[in-house]
């Protein structure tokens, strides 16, 4: 085991049964008109943690430890997009919707694409989700239990949306779960900081987290 600093204390790491899970890094909720935007939201905060993220990456690519990236999305006629979802609030554009990146959020477009500048490597894994939580209708479960993973680490957005929903199923599938703080970000920083501290609290409740030079440190 590798010992991790991070809070509440301190995260043990198995290095065999370890991935790395990427949330929702997509064009559509992380560049300038795409889905996040049209909800109002200033997109320059998520833009900032990309280069950590692909250091991130970088890390468990060198390491050859598994990665899962993740993409909220929906099939192009809407059947997995509950009405309740699509109708929610007042943006200006809704899923499915044609905007500057395609049709909002829908499995294929442009915008539903991650960042070029994490795009999936050949050999890493693609979960295709249409919740927030990445382990509601999806195959991650039974990828994890193939690849006889027992620690997460997380990265992604949005921090207090798509992130805590899927370390908290993990969490209850019982999984190790540490997240890392500059790799992950909310369109709120009191939600971010709010995340951090819930999914802390009670020794670590839901899980651990520690900034990526902790952990880069830790694993070298
Ligand atoms: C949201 C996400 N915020 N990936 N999605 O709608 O967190």
């Amino acid at each position: 085991m590798i010992t991790v600093p991070a809070a509440p204390f301190a995260y043990e790491l198995d290095p065999a049964r370890t991935a790395l899970v990427v949330i929702d890094m997509q064009r559509d909720f992380v560049e300038p008109g795409g889905f996040g935007e049209s909800l109002g939201n200033d997109v320059t905060r998520l833009q900032a943690i990309v280069p950590t993220v692909a250091d991130l990456l970088g890390l468990f690519r060198a390491k050859g430890w598994p990665i899962v990236h993740t993409r909220e999305n929906h099939a192009a006629d809407l059947s997995d997009c509950p009405p309740a979802k699509r109708d929610r609030g007042e943006p200006s554009l809704r899923i499915g919707d044609p905007g500057p990146m395609g049709r909002v959020l829908i499995r294929g477009e442009p915008g539903a694409e991650i960042v070029p500048e994490l795009a999936p490597l050949p050999g890493e894994h693609v979960i295709d989700k249409p919740g927030k939580g990445a382990f509601y209708a999806t195959p991650l479960g039974d990828l994890l239990k193939e690849l006889g993973v027992t620690h997460l680490v997380f990265a992604g957005v949005t921090t207090e949306v798509c992130v805590q929903t899927t370390m908290r199923e993990a969490n209850d599938r019982g999984y190790v779960n540490l997240l890392i703080e500059d790799a992950t970000e909310s369109y709120f920083a009191a939600f971010k900081e709010a995340t951090l501290a819930m999914i802390r609290a009670q020794g670590a409740i839901v899980g651990w987290s520690t900034p990526f030079a902790a952990l880069a440190d830790a694993v070298s």
